[in-house]
């Protein structure tokens, strides 16, 4: 068996464990659940991951695995996206935190009602101003921790950069402008430029539909 990865398009979280099984240079399977018709919500679907959330991973023991950050802490096992030190692991873990507390809550939703259902951003205006402004502290602190590192970590790229930047690096298409952050784009072009990376928009399917 190979790893199966269930997965919608467009989605940050998605992307994050999409990213790393390219630049592991890993095969897979790939099965789009199209959360915009409901299908993570299908009976098919709920049998396979019963939380009913993209992204999912099965891996090629059978095992299923949720959580986009613990499906990349599971892919960079034994490769070099994994710091190779306690303390660097351990921090690691602290940023992978910070992204799901500080970051994707806000920066996800403001995304998803301006960019890829846009005929509602007007009626979700002030959540979205709402979200914007939650952003901003953890956008601020991040951007003065990547004006004294190149990456994540101190050692270099990891699987911390891949899910941070998950979101981050569509602030712009949230409404939060890179030019207020001018460290997080320095980063985003890094990171662009490690071996094996490919874009949000190359993430396609090519596995079989779940029936509904
Ligand atoms: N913390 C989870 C978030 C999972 C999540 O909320 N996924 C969204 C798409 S990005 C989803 O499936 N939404 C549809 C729903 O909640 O019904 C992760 O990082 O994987």
């Amino acid at each position: 068996m190979t790893i199966k990865l269930y997965a919608c398009l467009g989605s940050g979280n998605c992307f994050k464990a999409w990213l790393a099984l390219q630049q592991i240079n890993k095969p897979f399977d790939f099965q789009l659940i199209d959360v915009l018709a409901g299908e993570q919500k299908s009976p098919a679907y709920l049998a396979v991951n019963p939380m009913g959330v993209v992204p999912y991973m099965v891996t090629a023991d059978g095992i299923g695995i949720g959580e986009s950050n613990a499906m990349l802490w599971y892919l960079g096992e034994e490769t070099s996206l994994m710091p190779d030190t306690k303390e660097e692991r351990a921090t690691a873990l602290k940023w992978m935190f910070f992204e799901q507390s500080k970051l994707e809550p806000f920066i996800s939703p403001a995304r998803f009602f301006t960019t890829i259902v846009p005929e509602m951003k007007a009626e979700q205006a002030e959540k979205i101003a709402q979200w914007q402004e939650s952003a901003k502290p953890g956008l601020s602190f991040l951007n003065e921790h990547l004006k004294r590192y190149e990456f994540m970590l101190s050692s270099g790229y990891s699987l911390a950069d891949i899910s941070v930047f998950g979101y981050t690096h569509v602030i712009d298409e949230a409404g939060l402008p890179f030019a207020d952050y001018p460290a997080i784009a320095r980063w985003k072009s890094a990171v662009e430029a490690t071996a094996g990376f490919k874009p949000l928009s190359q993430m396609v399917p090519h596995g079989e539909a779940v029936a509904a």
